[in-house]
């Protein structure tokens, strides 16, 4: 199965959580980190004021199923944080399951496509830049098509330094 993950974080640094999160992803089991998207810098969405996020997409290759990756993402976001609130006091990486290859899931705890990875540019960019021909599994709609369509106003700056992979 291909799953694709969106990493974002917007406290401390911001960069050094995204590369934590790839190292430990890459060392999921029965698992392989494939391609990761240039790292992009995002104004953020939703009511809360906040910092802006650094945000990416990784590509893993997994022979699990997609709530056992699902629950490894849970794993790595408690890993995280307990480093991070140890050294640099509050932190934030979120994990996201955006889509995966096998299909919808609708399961408790579990959807994917995620929720609102079709309102989310910061989500569907790095996505688009991994895979340009993806597609909504729930409708078989270009991503593509829909981002264009997409009326935002929502800043996605792409950061040049290539991240390592
Ligand atoms: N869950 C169900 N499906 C999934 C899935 N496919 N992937 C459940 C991940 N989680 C999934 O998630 C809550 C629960 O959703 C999980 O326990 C899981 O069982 P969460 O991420 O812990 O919490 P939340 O309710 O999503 O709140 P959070 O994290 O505050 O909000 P969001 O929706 O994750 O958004 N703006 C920019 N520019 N970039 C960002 O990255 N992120 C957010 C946070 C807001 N604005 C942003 C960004
Ligand atoms: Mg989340």
């Amino acid at each position: 199965m291909i799953a694709y993950v969106g990493l974002g974080s917007n406290v401390g640094d911001r960069e050094a959580m995204l590369r934590a999160a790839l190292d430990l992803l890459a060392d999921m089991p029965s698992t392989a980190l494939a391609r990761v998207s240039s790292f992009y810098d995002t104004e953020p969405m939703g009511d809360v004021e906040q910092p802006w996020f650094l945000n990416a997409v990784a590509e893993l290759d997994s022979d699990l199923s997609p709530g056992q990756v699902m629950w490894n993402l849970q794993r790595i976001e408690r890993g995280l944080g307990r480093v991070r609130n140890e050294r640099w006091g509050p932190r934030t990486i979120d994990l996201d399951l955006l889509l995966v290859d096998s299909g919808p899931v609708d399961e408790p705890g579990l959807t994917v496509p995620h929720a609102e990875l079709l309102n989310r540019p910061f989500a569907l960019i790095p996505l688009l830049e991994i895979d340009p021909q993806l597609k909504d599994p729930r409708t078989g709609e270009s991503l593509a098509q829909h981002l264009k369509q997409l009326d935002h106003r929502h800043v996605v700056n792409r950061v040049p330094a290539e991240p390592r992979t």
